[in-house]
């Protein structure tokens, strides 16, 4: 961990918060907040260990495995989240990874073709794969792909056995390689320390280009899950750690992921207040629950924030990712 970011990080609060508005505003104009829309297109049933996730195969949780949705029932979804406001539309899928030729990964592409068409920025989550499957993604129509580091390499094993780290890096490398926007951020409140979430961030940072967006998530611990009692996070920690992603990472929308439920709207001020400026929108995540469109509209509106509109251009990346695997050796 360099000692400038933690050096950074244990700023006195005020301090930092003021720094990270000021780039903020270097950066971002307009007061305003992207809405995104996510959809589980697969629900549950997942190979994967994650002992954060209720859609692990592996952890009783209630959730149950579903099929992959068809075409006209993502579109449906699609065109509702349009309407409503959203510019980003995230379709997540609960499994390890896809293969080129796999009948579900074409059914994948095939409404991608279609989503891609109603005008906003499509993300999609579906875990591992590689340069061929990237391509294939990006010419369907894909924005940005959703592929999280989630901690730091040294807790990594701690939370996940079935992949690697490596493994992550290296979709992360493909999606670069095939000109799409990387999403990538984590998960606080697992467990790892204050050195674990910069380290973290010290990987995204190394990112070249780096990360269009960074959704940091605070852990909704799920009953079931390995990791079902842990506490809250100081909703402290979680603006330092904003603070420290907008002053990093300026020009990335820094979303204010899963957990909202749990912050006070004062709490997620805060959160904008340190450079957050995405959110997730719509009362659910991909199974739990998230605040209703009411009440981040009464709330956006209090804050005098607007609804962010599309950019024209996202970030092409020009290249693969070799500083990121770099910093790991
Ligand atoms: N299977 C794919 C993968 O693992 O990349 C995509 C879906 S996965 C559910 C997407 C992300 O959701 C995870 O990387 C994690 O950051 C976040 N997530 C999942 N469960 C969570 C939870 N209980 N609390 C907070 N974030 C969670
Ligand atoms: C991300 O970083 N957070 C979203 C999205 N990417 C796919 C998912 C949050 C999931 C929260 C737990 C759930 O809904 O099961
Ligand atoms: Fe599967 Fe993704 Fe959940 Fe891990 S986080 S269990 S890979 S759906």
């Amino acid at each position: 961990m360099p000692s400038s970011l933690r050096a950074l990080y244990d700023t006195p609060f005020f301090d930092l918060l003021s720094h990270a508005h000021q780039v903020h505003r270097e950066h971002w104009t307009g007061n305003e907040v992207q809405l995104c829309t996510l959809l589980s297109i697969k629900t549950g049933g997942c190979s994967e260990d994650c002992s954060y996730c209720a859609q692990s195969a592996r952890y009783s949780t209630g959730v149950k495995a579903e099929r992959l949705m068809q075409k006209d029932d993502v579109l449906a979804a699609a065109r509702r989240a349009h309407e409503s406001g959203s510019t980003r539309f995230c379709m997540g899928a609960a499994w390890k990874g896809v293969r080129s030729g796999d009948s579900r990964f074409e059914q994948v592409l095939d409404t991608i073709r279609e989503v891609s068409k109603l005008g906003m920025e499509v993300c999609v989550t579906l875990g591992q794969m590689g340069p061929t499957e990237a391509r294939q993604l990006r010419e369907a129509g894909v924005t940005a792909y959703n592929h999280n580091l989630d901690t730091s390499p040294e807790f990594y094993p701690e939370i996940v056995s079935t992949h690697t780290y490596q493994d992550r890096l290296d979709t992360i490398a493909a999606v670069q390689g095939a000109g799409m926007a990387v999403c990538c951020g984590g998960i606080i409140g697992m467990g790892e320390s204050v050195d674990d979430r910069l380290r973290m961030l010290e990987v995204l940072c190394s990112f070249d280009p780096p990360p269009e967006s960074v959704p940091i998530n605070c852990l909704m611990a799920m009953p079931g899950t390995p990791l079902e009692d842990q506490a809250p996070v100081d909703v402290f920690e979680l603006v330092r750690l904003i603070a420290c992603t907008r002053i990093r990472l300026p020009r990335a929308k820094v979303r204010l992921s899963a957990g909202r439920t749990r912050l006070s709207r004062e709490a997620q001020a805060l959160c904008f207040y340190a450079g957050a400026n995405s959110i997730f929108y719509g009362d659910k995540l991909l199974t739990a629950a998230n605040p209703g469109e009411d009440a981040d509209h009464s709330l956006l509106a209090a804050l005098d924030l607007k609804p962010q509109r599309p950019f024209a251009d996202l970030p092409v990346p020009a290249r693969a990712n070799a500083e990121a695997v770099a910093v790991l050796h």
